[in-house]
């Protein structure tokens, strides 16, 4: 058989398939039906200092013909300290051997600082990923787009931090901002991964007949996710994978809806890879069906684990 195990930031996890930050995730029976499922860890949905009811709704809508998802949710949580409390009480010996992640977003830096305090004060061995790239905050554009900003935040936020920490960026479409970004990334020696991608931001999809944008925030504009930003993201694993030094890894996310599409994933450099927009419309029973898809590539291959073809995408 074969070995879909990986680790990631100083945890193992048993199958290297998880969820995307923000699907399934909010309450705590989404996370316990993650616990249940096949998927090899879990990710919390982005936490801000206090609780958020997000955008009007409809903010997320299926795309037709099956080729996404578009989505202003707008940081919909229960306030860290539910997160906090859930990560207490986890049960870091689960009989599956699922690591937890845990997702923040602050709204500004001191609530970035506030919030990674309080984890660092509980000590517990979850793993943190910094949201820098939610794209549907009217008014508040993406930290990771502003590489100034960025750098500053992880000026303060990683020494607080300490112990190995991930951050989840957004999609970049230039080669000098893979560059820049990776360089800034290279010189906090605990940042442990990035997460590659976060929603393309700001789309608009529109229904021809009525004529209508299909979710109501910001006059329809969204993020896209799903088949439709796949190479988008293998481009932005591999960049990343590429360019980070000293043991970085990086987690892909970002397309996968079946086995074919997670085996890109790693080939382009993945570590460790999510599923959002599948999730979303498939729910929890997508990640036996992508493990298996994905174990059957890797027989019909010869592959029996995943380090024999991570990042050797051949170029021409
Ligand atoms: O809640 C959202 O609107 C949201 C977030 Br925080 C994010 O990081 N990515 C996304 O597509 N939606």
């Amino acid at each position: 058989m074969v070995d879909l195990s990986t680790s990631i930031a100083g945890v193992t996890l048993p199958n290297l398939l998880l969820n995307a930050s923000g699907v399934n995730c909010r309450y705590e029976n989404e996370l316990q039906q993650l616990l249940d499922s096949s998927a090899g860890s879990l990710v919390t949905k982005s936490a801000t200092l206090s609780s958020r009811d997000g955008n009007p709704e409809p903010r997320y809508a299926p795309l037709a013909g099956q080729i996404g998802s578009i989505n202003s949710m707008g940081l919909p949580n229960q306030g860290y300290e539910y997160y906090l409390e859930y990560a207490k009480k986890f049960d870091y010996n689960n009989a599956a051997g699922k690591p937890l992640f845990i997702s923040l977003a602050g709204m500004s830096l001191p609530d970035n600082k506030a919030m990674c305090e309080a984890f660092r004060d509980a000590n517990l061995p979850c793993v943190l990923e910094i949201n820098f790239s939610c794209p549907n905050l009217p008014g508040k554009p993406q930290l990771g787009y502003d590489m100034e900003a960025m750098e500053a935040a992880l000026q303060v936020l990683a020494p607080i931090i300490g112990k190995p920490f991930g951050i989840k960026l957004p999609p970049y479409f230039d080669i000098a901002h893979f560059d820049q970004a990776a360089a800034i990334f290279n010189k906090f020696d605990n940042i442990a991964y990035v997460t590659c991608i976060n929603s393309v931001g700001n789309g608009l999809a529109i229904d021809w007949e009525s004529e209508t944008a299909l979710i109501k925030p910001k006059d329809g504009f969204g993020g896209l996710g799903g088949l439709m930003v796949l190479q988008t993201s293998l481009a932005n694993v591999n960049a990343f994978y590429r360019r980070l030094n000293n043991g970085k890894q990086v987690i892909g996310c970002g397309g996968v809806t079946s086995g074919k599409e997670a085996f890109l994933h790693i080939l382009a450099g993945a570590s460790a890879v999510q599923i959002g927009t599948q999730l979303q419309e498939e729910g929890t029973g997508v990640f036996e069906r992508v493990s298996k898809e994905l174990e059957e590539i890797m027989v019909a291959k010869g592959y029996t684990n995943v380090e024999e073809f991570r990042g050797k995408v051949k170029t021409l």
